[in-house]
């Protein structure tokens, strides 16, 4: 015990150190960073297009936002995993499944790792997928609407961060757990965690036309902790990879017991295999709970539907399916360069960066020179399968991306830099300050077969002098760089939203093109909608009292409603009649305890509106649509509980 704890403070010491380094050296190379020439590498002037787009995860804002790459500017931030006031999603009533889970509704969440679909092992910018880490979903957002369209649980995770990452032609995205649980989960002491957790590996099956999610199977792994994945490509595809920390299996302390192994594994995962061995019906189907929200693009609702059982597979049931390799110290991101040969262990605490072959790690299975097992999963030999280490490269490697090039860029959080390496000699060829503490790095298409390497950016924890200050709370910071010639270039500072775990970025042209403009008004098949004036209606259903409205600039028909009273529930179901680009239409109602709805043109939207007050309540539009917005206003009358107003609605002409 006490030499645990002196190691550890050598350990925390060396930390310390390095995290509180005086950032006042790099602050002095700050200057001179825009000038001109920088300048005008990205600058878009008004009214041109980015050449890219960005898709930064927000972290703790649970969303996705998008940015225009080289401008840093920002577009759009995607609901996903939070209620989101400024649209109404996780408010209307249509969008409220979408948050729905095996513990009820959940309005928040903490999301991680976007990764754009792949065809062929390129992205094809039809989907992007993110996953939350607290309450372990997946969600997929479609790139035509840019709407979270599908969002499945996670059974038998927690702490969903080994995620969301896709395999060459999206037959699967990846999610694996970071913290082991008892599986099922049961009540029973946590000082017996070891040899008792379990890690789950879940492979999740995307259907090739329509997307659907589905949880094929899920690999129930030692107790470890499963922190980040990649798949394998080219030549390794049907593999898939996963680093691991906590291969002591401690429950308390971390910090300090889950850096005692010298080396931890990257488990290398033959899904094909497995895959294999499932259709043709090996692995049990066992009893869990999770919730499968899809979003239905003609109803414009979401449904929520409960799973009762998932698939799982004891990895020792599959000879040749799983391995260990061998890793040093608490490896972090798990990176597979684009011919699927290297796989990069950032080891957190380890001097040097090491790199495993793929090629040689094969050798070694077929020659089965294993060096014992953990759990009956073979591990293979460190020199085995070793590829080369980068010596050195400085301190606390998080992440590495590729540029297609031959080279490497990794993240190093303690010494704030990235470093570029080469594959194969393993020699560091450039090494560029961040500003400050860099966590993930981007390169458009990085994460496929074929990345378009003239951009990088870096995505860092500590923002401090950057910029203008915003109180204690400054938001995190990116930083753009030029990667086209020998050495990076650093372009531009821009700040990101909520905490940007990794991003996903691509060439414009494939999304912009298939990016959708409105509703078409005729597909409108939600059951409240309502397409002229004639369709617009008040009806009571017990309590219930459900306002069929449409909108157009600049009106709501109706505007004036009575016969409601107090206690009533009320939907307003609105539409939006709008056929043009980019017309939305807002709703509100005094007293209100939901969100605003922002309707796009063509869809319908429902809010509910329980009044508790007697009165004549105002509603109006939230988006400033046209030169007559500010009357495009209405009323409603709300009743005493006993009262017997009649139900009336209109538009044009007083209410009788
Ligand atoms: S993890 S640094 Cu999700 Cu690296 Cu963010
Ligand atoms: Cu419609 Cu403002």
């Amino acid at each position: 015990m006490k030499k645990i704890i002196k190691s550890s403070l050598a350990v925390l010491s060396v930390l310390v150190a390095f995290t509180s380094c005086n950032n006042s050296e790099k602050t002095a190379s700050k200057s001179g960073a825009l000038s001109n020439n920088i300048a005008e590498k990205v600058y878009v002037a008004p009214g041109e297009h980015d050449s890219h787009y960005a898709f930064i995860s927000g972290g703790y804002s649970g969303n996705l936002t998008v940015y225009g790459l080289p401008s840093g500017r920002m577009f759009k931030e995607i609901p996903v995993f939070s209620q989101f006031p400024t649209s109404g999603y996780g408010y209307s009533e249509e969008t409220k499944p979408m948050l729905n889970t095996s513990h009820g509704f959940i309005p928040w969440g903490d999301s991680h790792h976007p990764d754009i679909s792949q065809t062929n092992g390129e992205i094809d910018g039809r989907f992007i997928f993110i996953n939350e880490n607290n309450t372990p979903r997946i969600a997929k957002i479609d790139l035509k609407t840019f709407e979270t369209t599908e969002i499945i649980e996670v059974p038998n995770s927690a702490g969903n961060h080994s995620s969301s990452f896709v395999t060459e032609n999206t037959e699967y995205v990846v999610a694996g757990t970071r913290f082991s649980v008892p599986v099922p989960q049961r009540d029973m002491p946590i000082k017996d965690y070891k040899g008792n957790f379990q890690g789950a590996l879940s492979f999740i099956s995307v259907a090739p036309e329509t997307g659907n999610m589905d949880i094929k199977f899920q690999i129930l792994m030692p107790g470890f902790n499963y922190d980040l994945s990649h798949p394998g490509r080219g030549k390794s595809h049907g593999w898939f990879f996963f680093t691991t920390y906590n291969t002591e299996e401690a429950s308390t302390l971390l910090e300090v017991n889950a850096s005692q192994n010298d080396k931890d594994f990257i488990a290398a995962v033959n899904w094909k295999k497995i895959e294999e061995y499932v259709n043709n019906g090996g692995g049990t189907m066992m009893p869990a709970e999770y919730a499968h929200n899809v979003y239905d693009e003609h109803t414009h609702t979401a449904t929520s539907t409960m799973k009762k059982e998932v698939r799982v597979v004891n990895p020792i049931d599959v000879p040749g399916a799983v391995f260990f390799l061998p890793t040093p110290k608490s490896p972090h991101g798990c990176d597979v360069d684009p011919s699927g040969e290297y796989i990069v262990g950032n080891g957190k605490l380890s001097a040097n960066l090491t790199v495993h072959s793929f090629t040689k790690m094969l050798d070694a299975i077929e020659n089965k020179k294993f060096d014992g097992d953990a759990y009956g999963i073979p591990i293979l030999k460190f020199e085995d399968v070793l590829a080369g280490s980068v010596e050195q490269p400085g301190l606390g490697p998080l992440h590495t991306e590729f540029d297609g090039q031959g080279n490497a860029y990794t993240t190093f959080f303690i010494s704030s830099e990235v470093v570029k390496w080469k594959l194969g000699t393993w020699e560091v060829l450039d090494r560029k300050p961040t500003y400050y503490s860099v966590g993930h790095l981007t390169i458009p298409g990085g994460n496929s077969g074929k990345p378009q390497g003239k951009y990088m950016f870096a995505m860092n924890k500590i923002t401090k002098d950057r910029y203008l200050p915003t109180g204690p709370e400054m938001e995190h910071s990116a930083q753009l760089y030029d990667i086209s010639g020998d050495k990076m270039e650093l372009l531009l500072d821009f700040p990101t939203h909520g905490e940007p775990h990794y991003a996903a970025a691509m060439e414009a042209n494939l999304i912009k093109e298939r990016s959708q403009k409105i509703y078409n008004l005729e597909e409108n098949k939600h059951p409240y909608a309502a397409f002229t004036d004639a369709d617009t209606k008040v009806v009571r259903k017990g309590n219930e009292v459900h306002i069929y409205m449409t909108t157009i600039r600049s009106h709501f028909s109706p505007d004036n409603i009575e016969g409601v009273k107090v206690g009533d529930k009320v939907f307003f179901h609105v539409t939006n009649l709008e056929q043009d680009f980019d017309v939305p239409h807002g709703f509100a109602v005094l007293g209100q305890n939901t969100s605003e709805l922002l309707i796009m043109p063509g869809q319908t939207k429902t809010s509910i509106w329980e009044p508790t007050k007697v009165g004549v309540w105002p509603f109006y539009c939230t988006d400033f649509c046209s030169a007559l917005h500010q009357e495009m206003q209405g009323y409603i009358r709300v009743s005493p509980a006993n009262a017997n107003t009649p139900l009336k609605w209109s538009m044009g002409e007083d209410i009788e």
